[in-house]
């Protein structure tokens, strides 16, 4: 077994169309285990910290504006290669594109818009998960 714990998170997007309850929905039926859930109003310097990586891309202003826009819920998920897991669930990055079957393939929405609305966040690896998690769930 190679138990590990992501972030999820449920983008304003995906909060304000009602679909964070499906998306929990899909992670426990997975089989994955919710560990803590915080609906959070991010501000600038936790969106600053969280997407230290993209600074300077022509998205990242218009990311971090969306993601002002309206709660957030974070979600702490465990489960055997979750971190992988999650990231298969959830589709790849461009709604269009992500297969039929996963969150952003069957609910994501190409609006056109300067970033990607596409509903959810997973980290990438065990140390993103790490440092996400302690932002996210910090105190
Ligand atoms: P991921 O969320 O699939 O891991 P990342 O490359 O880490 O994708 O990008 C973070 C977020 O930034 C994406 O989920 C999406 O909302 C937005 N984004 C990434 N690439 C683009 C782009 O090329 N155009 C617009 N938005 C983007």
């Amino acid at each position: 077994m190679d138990v590990e714990e992501t972030l999820v998170l449920v983008k304003p997007d995906g909060v304000a169309r009602n679909l964070t309850g499906e998306i929990l929905r899909r992670i426990e039926a997975k089989g994955y285990s919710l560990v803590d859930i915080r609906m959070i109003e991010p501000d600038r310097a936790l969106l600053a910290q969280h997407y230290a990586e993209h600074e300077g891309k022509p998205f990242y202003e218009p990311l971090v504006e969306f993601m002002l826009s309206g709660p957030v819920v974070a979600l702490r998920v465990a489960g055997n290669r979750v971190i992988e897991g999650f990231r298969s669930l959830a589709g790849t990055t461009d709604p269009t594109t992500a297969a039929p079957g996963t969150i952003r393939g069957d609910f994501g929405r190409d609006w056109g818009l300067a970033v990607q609305q596409n509903l959810v966040h997973g980290s990438d690896s065990p140390e993103s998960a790490s440092r996400e998690l302690g932002l996210w769930f910090a105190s």
